[in-house]
């Protein structure tokens, strides 16, 4: 099943490195990885079954910590493992919600313009002449990025800028990433803190713009708060840094494991819901040995953990799970 998927994500790759993922999965990698945390979790069905069955008569007791090891180490680290991949790298999949937020004349319009490479973005030195949203989709070291200029977020009375400024909010809440605009040659305003209290709670890089126009070693002022945020010095204008922005934009959203080769085992949604089900089982299971209740409870833990692994590669997938992937394939039936 995963490998059915994996054809309906080479069809709908955006870029290389989302191909990369899906031609992996097609091979077969995240099956085999499903596969061998099910064969451990069935060692362990078997070991607990025979403590049901024969221990009670023999007045043995069963290795209760080397069950809850195994099952630490080789089921629930490994689930926990493919859920994090999810969680960090599906951007590599599904792509990146950037947006570029800062007072009128920072040049968001301008760094904008120097990512796409194209002028569709109007550049003036008039304060505010960016009114509506734009939004390109860029593809940054592989990554789709999805990234959109603002109108800013200062008050207006203009009902233009009005709608632009409410669409910017509503964007900026559905972003994964939002580039911080100031300019390092004019002192911080009232503006720019009212911008950053709006997106403090966001994943945010500082972007020192227009250091061509200050000394290399240059640092501007800004609040206790903001040292924390990643920072970078570009020039929109003469295009410098843009590289080092473009690393730091790529490592914070997929962090840097998310660009190795060799890093193409990513669960997607569906798959993610099914490791986290089987996850809080085993989780479960462990809790229920350590009480030393009924083997039983275990062993239906387990089983359910196990067919949880299995909906994932199809071995136990409700028929309409299996429907509802294949009808994604726009192909006659
Ligand atoms: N010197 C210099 N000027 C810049 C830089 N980036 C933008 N500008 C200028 O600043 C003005 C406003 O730029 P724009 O991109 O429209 O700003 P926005 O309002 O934030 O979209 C324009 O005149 C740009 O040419 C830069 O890195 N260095
Ligand atoms: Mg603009």
């Amino acid at each position: 099943m995963t490998q059915a998927e994996a054809v309906i994500d080479i069809i709908n790759s955006k870029t290389e490195k989302a191909l990369e993922i899906a031609t992996s999965h097609i091979k077969g990698a995240l099956k085999k990885r499903i596969e061998s945390i099910r064969s451990a979790l069935f060692d362990i069905l078997v070991e607990t079954e025979a403590a049901i069955d024969f221990l009670d008569d023999a007045g043995e007791s069963i290795n209760s910590d080397r069950i809850i090891k195994i099952l630490k180490r080789r089921v629930v680290d490994k689930l926990k493992e493919l859920i994090e991949k999810y969680e960090n790298a599906h951007v590599l999949r599904d792509g990146l919600k950037m947006v570029v937020v800062g007072r009128p004349n920072v040049g968001k319009s301008s760094l904008m313009n120097r990512l796409i490479q194209e002028d569709r973005a109007i550049v003036t030195p008039i304060p505010g002449t960016t009114r509506d949203l734009i939004e390109e989709t860029l593809n940054i070291h592989g990554i789709p990025v999805i990234i959109a200029d603002t109108a800013g977020l200062h008050e207006t009375d203009d009902p233009v800028e009005v709608i632009g400024i409410e669409k910017a909010q509503e964007y900026i809440r559905d972003s994964d990433l939002i580039l911080f605009m100031v300019d390092a040659c004019d002192p911080l305003t009232e503006e720019d803190y009212s911008i950053y209290k709006a997106i403090r709670n966001k994943q945010l890089i500082l972007v020192i713009n227009k250091s061509d126009l200050v000394e290399d070693d240059f640092e501007p002022a800004v609040p206790g708060a903001w040292r924390k945020i990643p920072r970078i010095k570009i020039s929109a204008l003469y295009g410098t840094g843009l590289n080092e922005l473009k690393d730091l934009i790529v490592n914070l959203s997929v962090g840097e494991y998310g660009l190795e080769a060799k890093n193409t085992i990513i669960p997607n949604l569906r798959h993610k819901i099914a490791l986290e089900r089987s996850l809080q089982l085993c989780v479960a299971a462990i809790e229920e040995i350590k009480k030393e209740t009924s083997f039983e409870f275990v062993a239906i833990d387990i089983r359910e953990a196990m067919d949880s692994l299995g909906e994932i590669i199809g071995d136990t997938a409700k028929e309409d799970v299996v429907d509802q992937i294949f009808s994604l394939f726009c192909v006659g039936k």
